[in-house]
């Protein structure tokens, strides 16, 4: 176990590499590969994907720390009786109906192509994947007891999209006393207004919700550990 420090807003995050893990939110083609949920919605893609780089370079180094990692994909199971009739209405009335098809399979449903985790951030063995039928990666979901289990307390969150999985995962996240480091370059909206709302929302107020910083400085901090 070792103390990690890196700079962000609203002041340092401090945290203790074995009570942290990285949380990379619905990094799923449905939200980052063309005919998919996002760009059903009426979305440009091009911003889901271009954190997939950045993304990449963060967990190849926790990865290469030994630190702990969750995976979360938004779906509903293929009878759809986990999706409430408010979700699939507007869904539907939006062009993007969760269940209807689709280049990538199924809309939204868990087993199909575009539901996975887009291939540069495959999770490993060992990598607990959490499949949430809602936006909060808590909500109906085993993730607290996988965190509490591990001993986790901080959390370092990625993925997309910033205002709606992300920024609803950090408030249930702070709500049960779990500190979060919102990474601004490995978390996108399909709306650049959207997300710079949603991370000064984060930071604000000194830090109600969390804390913000980089793929850089975070890599720094790590490769401090190293030293
Ligand atoms: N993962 C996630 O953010 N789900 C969404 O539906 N996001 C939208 O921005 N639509």
């Amino acid at each position: 176990m070792a103390r990690l420090r890196v700079e962000a807003l609203p002041y340092e995050f401090e945290c203790d590499t074995g009570h942290t893990a990285l949380l990379i939110i619905d990094m799923q083609r449905d939200f980052c590969a063309p005919g998919g949920f996002g760009e059903k919605l009426g979305n440009d893609i091009s911003l889901t994907r271009k954190v997939i780089a950045p993304i990449q370079r963060v967990l190849s180094a926790w990865r290469e720390a030994g630190l702990f990692v969750v995976h979360t994909r938004e779906g509903h199971r293929p009878d759809l009786s986990d999706c409430p009739a408010s979700k699939l209405r507007r869904s539907k009335r939006q062009g993007a109906g969760i269940g209807d098809p689709g280049p990538m399979g199924r809309i939204l449903v868990r087993g199909e192509y575009g539901h996975d985790i887009v291939d540069e951030l495959k999770p490993l063995p060992g990598e607990p994947v959490v499949d949430k039928p809602g936006k909060g990666a808590f909500y109906q979901t085993d993730l607290d007891v996988i965190l509490r289990t591990r001993g986790i307390s901080s959390l370092v969150v990625t993925g997309v999209t910033t205002h709606v999985c992300v920024h609803t995962t950090i408030r249930e996240a702070n709500d049960r006393g779990y500190e979060c480091l919102l990474l601004e370059d490995c978390a996108a909206a399909f709306d650049p207004r959207d997300h710079e709302a949603a991370v000064r929302m984060v930071h604000q107020q000194g830090g109600i919700f969390g804390w913000v910083s980089t793929s850089e400085a975070l890599l720094k901090a790590l490769g401090q550990l190293r030293a």
